[in-house]
């Protein structure tokens, strides 16, 4: 290795820079990549998504081929470091959140697991935007990610796509998905040739009409008026149209009939973003002189949808009239499976265009393709029994669910190598292939030299956050207060501004001489879309908190409110090992599944959550004594949502703690601070309608988070066997098992038996 790492640098490891070894790594690591690439026999996955939050390679690439120690120890010698190289990597920037990240960690599964699966998406230029504060307020600005040394290459491929009748050339540039100890497999991004970031004007504005420039711009620029929309709309039939003519290439060169493309292609579609390669697929089919009907059967048989969401307004429906601009060619397809449904049923609500011309994309999803997923046990549940519940009443065979995994390579091998060591030296290395060896560590539940050792690796952690974003925000952290971290994009259903809530209440109780048991370390981490107002002005809120505090001596000795800047996956690496206590405070009903809360446990941190998404399999795993749970049930929500008579202002004006709590938002010290406009707009905005219901679980929110702190500092040893037993029963959520699934129930890769039941 020394060798060949000099020879490509022409120099010793000493004399380069770090800049010199990084492209030799990325060389050696695509040499040793290619390596593992294998011929693909039957069914192949294709994994189409919008979005591949990948996160930075070459580590993750160095652990998975085995390598990681021996360039880690070769640098050492040289006296340089890998933490220090992964600095100057850029972190790629192809995703908003959790169904992006997952994507991530299902392709790194699938190239462990040894199963043929390649993504399939769009290679953003500046991806989502760049986050920084200013005067306590968010502000975006565009992440040149792609400038530097690059782990996609260009294929020299380009597919045409017609565009609101103009031909366009999709680009498919290639990089590899290395898997731990596996195989090799690929991640296909397409982009235009003609896109041009000169057009960004300030911030992250731009032209939005010269589609030949802006197309693969940005991520999901703002969908908040008609242009953007529309936007949208190119951009995911760009992925599909030549996501599509890729993938019956790539099966034609394999001696597939398109009658038997079932057979050999398998497409995974996460989320209606993509759900345009159905009819894309039925079109070409036919150019192909397949028959609608036919094609529209061998299209349902190779498709499958996963649903990430039950908030109704995040389901995408677009307006007839768009689509007729944008793509032409697919609303005659588009009407015949309208019509093929009904014919089949008059029931409105299954109907794929509505009355008044909404296309509706989850429609068209559970009609035509065989199997429909949630992404956890209860998200499926309310799927079959409310939301889809007609389409579970007409396809009842077709609903299945696959709860949701995360890779214990990033997220436990590549983010916490201490913790990784000592649980190896405890239970052997098993655990690194098998996630469900952890469950070995159960063991020593009772054995106070383990806890001991267990809590000294978090406090170094800690530290080693504390140092991070000391570097980047010129903030220092407090290593013995307890860190309560809630990370995740700002969406009032994750409610963020539960936990403003209940740091205020805390400030209140200070002041009053009611200390807390411990000093409580308050970290955020959350980007807010940019047209998002009322998470713009929580993010406003939690800012001027932050400020307000600190500047109050009595009660910044016990309050400490930190919000990271830009958080992104590099981010959630350094502040996911530091965390005691993992806020998963979503209303219940709401949040599908979550990963981050997975990624926490993982890591020795103890849940305080809602009864919501995979939370419920979480304290499942760790029994109710190994989780802080509270607040309303799912059933009692939906039941609040019927009856629709929830009153938010009745809860302000009963109970005098909340009331406290929520005219402090805007009172004398915040707006000395913050914007009276924005605080006071936040203020309305809860007693006037508090749609994610913060007041109802407040008290017990509250009382639970108290009960955990006082954990954390007064039994301690207590504390740290319920970080060990999360840790222990983590395995359940490794996406291992979850590809394991899918692959079972649903694709069924490299085989070529008719799939049973369709
Ligand atoms: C839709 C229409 C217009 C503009 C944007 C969108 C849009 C963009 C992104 C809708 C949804 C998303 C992303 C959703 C998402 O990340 N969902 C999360 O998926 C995770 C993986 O399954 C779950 O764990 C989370 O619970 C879920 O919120």
């Amino acid at each position: 290795m020394k060798a060949r790492l000099e020879a490509l640098c022409k120099k010793s490891i000493a004399e380069c820079s770090y800049e010199e070894i990084y492209r030799a790594l990325m060389t050696i690591v695509k040499e040793e990549s290619k390596a593992r690439e294998k011929a693909v026999k039957g069914r192949k996955l294709y994994y189409i998504s919008a979005e591949f939050l990948i996160g930075k390679l070459l580590s993750n690439n160095l652990i998975n081929l085995g390598i990681y120690d021996e360039v880690d120890g070769l640098l050492k010698e040289s006296g340089k470091s890998l933490a220090e190289l992964e600095e100057i990597e850029p972190e790629p920037s192809l995703g908003n959140g959790g169904l992006g990240r997952l994507a991530a960690c299902f392709l790194d599964s699938l190239a462990t697991l040894d199963l043929p699966g390649d993504g399939v998406g769009l290679m953003y230029h500046c991806g989502l935007f760049r986050q920084n504060f200013r005067n306590h307020c968010q502000n975006e600005t565009p992440d040149y990610w792609l400038d530097g040394a690059q782990w996609a290459e260009d294929t020299g491929k380009t597919y045409e796509v017609s565009l609101a009748g103009k031909e366009y050339e999709a680009r498919l540039y290639r990089l590899d998905v290395t898997g731990y100890d596996g195989r090799t497999n690929k991640l296909n991004l397409f982009d235009l040739d003609t896109v041009d970031e000169g057009i960004i004007s300030e911030g992250i504005q731009f032209d939005k009409t010269e589609i030949d420039k802006n197309l693969t711009l940005f991520l999901y620029p703002d969908d908040s008026d008609d242009e953007g929309r529309k936007l949208r709309i190119y951009q995911q039939y760009l992925m599909v149209s030549a996501g599509a003519q890729m993938i019956l290439e790539e099966c034609e060169k394999r001696g597939c009939k398109l009658h038997d493309l079932a057979d050999y292609a398998a497409i995974q579609i996460n989320d209606t973003h993509p759900s345009m390669v159905i009819p894309e697929l039925i079109r070409l089919l036919g150019e192909k002189g397949i028959a609608f009907e036919e094609a529209a059967e061998i299209v349902t048989k190779t498709c499958a949808y996963t649903n990430h969401t039950i908030l109704a307004e995040a389901l995408e429906k677009w307006p007839e009239s768009y689509l007729e601009e944008v793509v032409p060619q697919l609303m005659p397809v588009i009407r015949k499976l309208d019509e093929a449904v009904k014919e089949k049923t008059d029931r409105e609500d299954l109907a794929i265009i509505d009355k008044g011309h909404l296309v509706h994309m989850a429609n068209m999803d559970i009609h035509f393709t065989h199997s429909t997923n949630g992404v956890a046990a209860l998200h499926t549940e309310i799927l079959k029994e409310s939301e889809l519940n007609q389409f579970y009443q007409l396809y009842p065979e077709k609903f299945n669910n696959k709860t949701n995994g995360i890779t214990f390579r990033r997220w436990l091998l590549s983010c916490n190598h201490e913790l990784t060591e000592y649980i190896e030296s405890l239970i052997g290395p098993g655990f690194k292939k098998d996630a469900s060896e952890l469950k070995k560590l159960a063991a020593y539940g009772d054995d106070q030299k383990v806890l001991k050792r267990l809590m000294e690796i978090k406090t170094a952690n800690k530290k080693k956050f504390s140092d991070w974003l000391f570097k980047k925000q010129g903030v220092a952290l407090k290593p013995d207060s307890i860190f309560s971290i809630q990370s995740k994009r700002l969406h009032e259903y994750k409610r963020q501004q539960l936990n403003l809530l209940y740091l205020i209440h805390q400030y209140f109780e200070i002041k009053n001489g009611h200390l807390p048991a411990a000093p409580i370390t308050a970290v955020f981490g959350a980007k807010a879309a940019p047209a998002y107002i009322t998470a713009k002005n929580i993010i406003h809120a939690l800012l001027t908190l932050s400020k307000v505090v600190e500047k109050d001596p009595e009660v910044s000795k016990w309050i400490q409110i930190v919000l990271v800047e830009n958080y992104n996956v590099t981010a959630a690496e350094k502040m996911i090992p530091a965390c005691d206590l993992s806020e998963q405070i979503s209303l219940a009903s709401k949040e599908a599944s979550g990963t981050g809360n997975m990624k926490f446990m993982l890591n020795g941190a103890v849940t305080l959550g809602t009864m919501d998404g995979a939370n419920v399999e979480i304290a499942d795993c760790v029994g109710g004594e190994n989780i802080y749970i509270f607040g309303q049930s799912s059933r009692q929500v939906i039941r609040l949502y019927e009856k629709g008579d929830y009153c938010a202002r009745e809860w302000y004006e009963t109970d005098p703690n909340l009331r406290r709590a929520v005219d402090f938002i805007d009172g004398e010290l915040m707006l000395s601070e913050g914007d009276e406009g924005s605080l006071r707009s936040l203020k309305n905005e809860l007693v006037g309608k508090d749609w994610f219901q913060t007041f109802p679980d407040f008290n017990a929110y509250v009382v639970r988070k108290n009960q955990a702190v006082t954990d954390y500092a007064v039994n301690p040893e207590k504390w740290a066997k319920m970080a060990l037993l999360n840790i222990s029963g983590a395995g359940y959520f490794s996406s291992d098992r979850t590809i394991a699934e899918y692959n079972e129930d649903i694709w069924h890769l490299g085989e070529t038996e008719e799939v049973s039941g369709i």
